[in-house]
């Protein structure tokens, strides 16, 4: 049975289930922005705020990855982005009165979206070991304290320093600089669980694990394709992108188990007509794809253009590798295996071939749906394939379009935030710093889980994040940052991460996007890398939530000076003092980021080089766009089981819990659901209703269980269930990850569905 929560912590069991809708945004959405802002910040401050979202010399939104365009609009709207914002600016306040009222344990007990929604942390607080209360602790005696644990370790690699998508370039940059002046690449990120599949497939097939596409591009393409993503919640600005681009003509096609609402219609708040009337319907076909099913579909409709011989064989002979096995593998797809796999028909798989062979130029779009799965890397490989064939990568309306997560998840990864750092970058940290960064390859995040759990590390620093809500096996997951002699969390909102904790537990609370950042040399701004490469400033206009926080770079320059004191060959004070001076280092580490400080104050500032978009140069190991081969792999699911997707609510940012409906999916006042076909449902002996556990099911025999998940009838295809992350993370084991990219396979879980017997 669900343990049950504290009295004041609301059910999640119990929702009330109406149709799926058909459409996205319009007049509602507006309704429910203005309700969940004011609710956290009152009127004024939810105008004067919403205000400055994306715009010139305002913020950089909080919310998503998705690039913000000409910025021209006094507000572009953004039902999530504005969610995302409240929950910031929130004038809800955790103090360390509310501490001393909660003990750790009872903290432990409540809800993740009831953590949430207790407001900003106000001072950095510490958690003694064996004590059973934070208290309030001064910020010096906070660095002393990390000082001492990282100093008594065996090894700089005992330590494990974790960035969530939100730090800004000029914070990652020191954060890592920082890590590998203590003398370790234990840099883990929540791209490991999120967009490292695409990293390592466009790496290796293109030259660089970007995106290759710019927002004209999407205007300019015939065909946009959009697989494993569900914008209309995730991504809500790229819906205007698409209703521009099908203004311009262009074709859309949505390829997604579930019939997401946003991808069918969408009621753009920005016009009259979209808020009023009927709004616009973007996705000309849907294909309704098994779990997992996708390399099949790309590898089909690739032999469909060769068989027609719809390819660009100029580009093919000159700019690509390896097509002739390509293309042997292509002919050889066999058609059985291929509906197995999709569960799609013939004829809608030829339909979509029909709009590729048509397209002048495509784009893919992609998200969880394709990165988190065995084997994801093969999958992305595949629809890099597709693109090569017609050469529709570096050319106007055309290329990959990996849509990232976090809003600076990009960046950070560009600022050397990565446990697998080129040698050329630690070349450029050496020269510029004067010292030997390591060279061993340091932990991902699931390597990070392992080493806590066998206690091989014994420091766990996070900047940002909610590292076990977040990770797999999260019973795992937990009892391994149990073991740690010291967890530091830089935070702005409480969250699980801080209850469970190791022997001693510190909270660092921080700036947020949306707050002035004030330090000795005036008043400072960050910047940001959007999706497609584009860097701009942010800066915030709210009075901190605080007067004890400090910003993120300020954090880590003085943890950087507590630490390693005059061992020291960088100037963090200076740092600390004038971003400016961070931003000249990056100038001068960074390929790309040359006359930085002059370029970023630029309006819209600037769009970083990328070979493959701006002159089809590859930097691949062939020096060529590779094609590549793999034999097609989709889940086999043993008889009576399903595939469950674990997937994120409309009310939710990851692990941070806004509301408890999910609107489109016709979901209102719970989160423990789980959506599957009515014959499905039927099969396990259930019917909507009905309470069910979820067991899943592993290689090894292990089983983990989540229970008290109401059925819910759904649209999906035969076999393929979908629930919320992240409590279905307690079902996913820690060794299931993609093949090369490591990333936790969270959208293909082996589970039985058990009638609750509570
Ligand atoms: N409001 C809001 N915005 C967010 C976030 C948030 O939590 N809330 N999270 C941010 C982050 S970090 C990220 S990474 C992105 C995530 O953005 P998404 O990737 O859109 O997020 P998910 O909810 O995981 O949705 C996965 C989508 O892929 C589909 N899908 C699942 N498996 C498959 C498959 O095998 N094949 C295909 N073709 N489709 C599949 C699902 O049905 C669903 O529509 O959003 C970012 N933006
Ligand atoms: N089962 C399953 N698991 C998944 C996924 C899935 O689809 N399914 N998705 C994966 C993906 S794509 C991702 S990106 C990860 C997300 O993993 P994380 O990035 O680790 O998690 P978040 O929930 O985004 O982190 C929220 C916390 O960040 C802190 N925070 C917010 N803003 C700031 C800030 O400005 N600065 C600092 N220092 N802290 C801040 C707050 O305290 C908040 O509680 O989860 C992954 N896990
Ligand atoms: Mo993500």
């Amino acid at each position: 049975m669900a343990k049950k929560p504290p009295s004041d912590d609301p059910v999640q069991d119990a929702p009330d289930v109406g149709a799926p809708r058909h459409a996205a945004a319009g007049l509602p959405a507006v309704g429910h922005t203005m309700r969940a802002a004011t609710a956290q910040m009152g009127a004024r401050r939810t105008a004067l705020t919403l205000l400055r979202v994306n715009q010139k010399n305002g913020f950089d939104c909080p919310g998503c990855a998705w690039p913000e365009g000409d910025r021209r609009h006094t507000f572009e709207f953004c039902e999530n982005g504005a969610k995302a914002v409240a929950e910031e600016a929130t004038l809800r306040r955790v103090t360390p009165d509310f501490f001393a009222a909660h003990p750790v344990a009872d903290l432990a007990g409540r809800s993740g979206y009831w953590l949430g929604q207790q407001g900003r942390i106000t001072q950095p607080m510490y958690l003694a070991d064996g004590a059973d209360h934070y208290r309030a602790v001064p910020w010096e005696r906070a660095f002393a304290l990390i000082a001492d644990e990282l100093g008594a370790l065996a090894s700089p690699d005992e330590a494990v320093f974790y960035t969530s998508g939100r730090t800004s370039n000029e914070a990652a940059f020191l954060f890592q600089l920082f890590a590998r002046e203590f003398g370790t690449n234990n840099l883990p990120d929540c791209s490991n669980m999120c967009h490292e599949s695409s990293g390592s497939a466009l790496t290796e097939t293109l030259g660089v694990g970007k995106g290759s596409v710019l927002l004209e591009d999407l205007y300019q393409a015939d065909l946009i394709i959009v697989a494993g993503q569900n914008p209309g919640t995730n991504h809500p600005r790229m819906l205007s992108a698409l209703e521009k681009a099908k203004r311009g003509g262009a074709t859309i096609v949505s390829v997604n188990p579930l019939p997401e609402a946003g991808l069918e219609r969408f009621r753009n708040p920005q016009t009259a007509a979209g808020l009023a009337g009927p709004g616009t319907r973007l996705a000309d076909l849907h294909l309704p794809i098994r779990l997992g099913g996708d390399q099949a579909l790309f590898r089909a409709l690739g032999r469909l253009l060769i068989e027609a011989d719809a390819l660009d064989h100029d580009f093919i002979a000159e700019h690509t590798h390896g097509y002739q096995e390509f293309r042997d593998a292509a002919l050889a797809a066999d058609w059985d295996e291929t509906l197995r796999a999709t569960g799609l028909t013939r004829d809608e798989i030829e339909r979509l071939a029909g709009h590729v062979r048509g397209a002048g130029s495509t784009v893919v779009c992609w998200a969880m749906g394709l990165t988190q799965h065995k084997h994801a890397v093969a999958t992305i490989r595949e629809v890099v394939n597709l693109l090569l064939l017609q050469g529709n990568v570096g050319r106007p309306g055309a290329g990959v379009c990996p849509v990232r997560g976090h809003s600076n998840v990009q960046g950070d990864r560009t600022m050397g935030i990565f446990e697998r750092p080129p040698a050329a970058f630690l070349d450029a940290l050496r020269d510029e710093f004067g010292f030997e960064p390591p060279r061993e390859h340091g932990l991902d995040v699931v390597r990070a889980v392992r080493a806590l759990r066998d206690g091989d590390a014994k420091v766990f620093f996070a900047m940002g994040g909610n590292f076990v809500a977040a990770t797999p096996d999260t019973d795992v997951t937990e009892a391994a940052v149990r073991r740690a002699r010291l967890t530091v969390h830089v935070s702005t909102k409480l969250n699980r991460s801080h209850v469970v904790t190791g022997a001693r537990a510190l909270i660092l609370p921080t700036l947020g996007r949306t707050e002035r950042d004030r330090q000795a040399g005036g008043e400072q701004f960050v910047t940001v890398e959007d999706s497609m490469g584009m860097v701009h400033a942010s800066r915030g206009g709210l009075a901190p939530a605080s007067p004890q926080l400090l910003s993120e770079p300020a954090i880590v320059s003085r943890l950087a000076r507590a630490v390693l004191g005059d061992r020291s060959r960088v100037p963090w004070a200076e740092f600390e003092h004038d971003y400016d001076r961070i931003r000249d280092r990056i100038a001068r580490v960074v390929p790309g980021f040359g006359d930085f400080n002059a370029r970023v104050r630029r309006p819209g500032g600037f769009t970083l080089p990328h070979g493959p978009r701006d002159s089809r140069t590859f930097p691949t190991a062939t020096g060529k766009a590779n094609f590549t081969a793999a034999p097609v792999e989709y889940p086999r699911v043993p008889e009576g089981r399903l595939l469950l997707q674990t997937l994120r609510s409309h009310d939710q940012y990851n692990t941070t819990v806004y509301g408890l409906d999910d609107r489109y999916r016709g979901i209102k006042g719970g989160r423990r659901v789980v959506l599957v076909h009515p014959e499905d449902a039927e099969a396990a002996g259930l019917r909507d209703g009905d309470r069910a556990d979820l067991v899943s099911e592993w290689t090894d025999g292990s089983q983990r269980r989540a229970d008290g998940f109401r059925v819910v009838h759904y649209p999906t295809p035969r076999g393929c269930a979908a629930a919320y992350y992240p409590e279905t993370n307690v079902l996913i084991p820690l060794d299931h990850t993609a093949d090369t990219s490591n990333t936790p396979a969270a959208k293909s879980v082996v589970i039985r569905l058990e009638p609750s017997t509570a």
